[in-house]
């Protein structure tokens, strides 16, 4: 059970900054689409090697067919240990194929299972037992699930088992409290702008840190 640092926003000097001082608490660090594109190749690596030995995902948020979508994570696989992807795109010549390529290649597939903002309940909500079915299926490494509607991430956690990794994002500025996605079930909780945009980021992992530990004892899980 953990943290996982949502990097999206910010340059390399103070993404690596911001990793100097937190890399020893956070289980993992998502790399976002603006950080990508913002960025080069060799940014990203030496990112990578000012904090080693955690869990790295390119969140591409991949939705398109099976072929653009390996091609894509192609470009990008020697760098991370994890993608995600969307789990609407269908699993034939869609996720099949990621899934195929992802495993061939040693990296972690991560579905979307529904989204943490508002909108998620005007179309992906409605189809969250298709997308349960659908992740099922392709049994991936993990799940996105919204830690602002922690209900969702119970219903997944029960009708998944325990295997499945659940990340979840939507602490903070979204609206959740640290611990309370790890409470309904989730492995780790992806947090981003209250890490990011705060003045002494060391100070706000660790109080997520141990506001997640209060909440676990509350609802009686030990934390790692
Ligand atoms: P923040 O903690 O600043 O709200 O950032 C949340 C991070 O999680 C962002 O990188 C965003 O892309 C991601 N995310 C999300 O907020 N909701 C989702 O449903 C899925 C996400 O990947």
């Amino acid at each position: 059970m953990g943290l996982i640092l949502a990097i999206d926003d910010l340059s390399v000097k103070k993404a690596l900054e911001i990793l100097n001082d937190v890399c020893d608490y956070v289980d993992g660090i998502k790399i976002g689409i603006p950080f990508l594109i913002r960025n080069s190749s060799s940014d990203l690596k030496s990112l990578k090697t000012s904090c080693t030995k955690k869990l790295w995902i390119a969140d591409l948020k991949l939705a398109d067919i099976g072929y653009i979508m390996v091609r894509t994570t192609d470009l990008i696989a020697g760098f991370f240990d994890a993608i995600i992807a969307h789990s609407f795109v269908g699993i034939k010549n869609g996720l099949d194929e990621l899934a195929r390529y992802c495993d061939e290649n040693g990296l972690k597939l991560v579905l979307v299972a529904t989204m943490s903002h508002e909108g998620a309940k005007e179309l992906y909500d409605f189809a969250l037992i298709r997308m349960r079915d659908i992740v099922k299926q392709v049994n991936p490494w993990g799940l996105v699930a919204p830690a602002t509607r922690p209900e969702v991430i119970y219903f997944l956690r029960r009708t998944l088992g325990s295997k499945i990794k659940i990340l979840s994002p939507g602490i903070g500025p979204q609206g959740a409290l640290p611990g309370e996605a790890l409470c309904a079930g989730s492995n780790y909780e992806i947090v981003g702008r209250l890490i990011t945009r705060s003045n002494s980021p060391l100070k706000a992992v660790q109080e997520i840190i141990s506001a997640q530990k209060r909440k676990l004892r509350e609802c009686g899980i030990n934390m790692r």
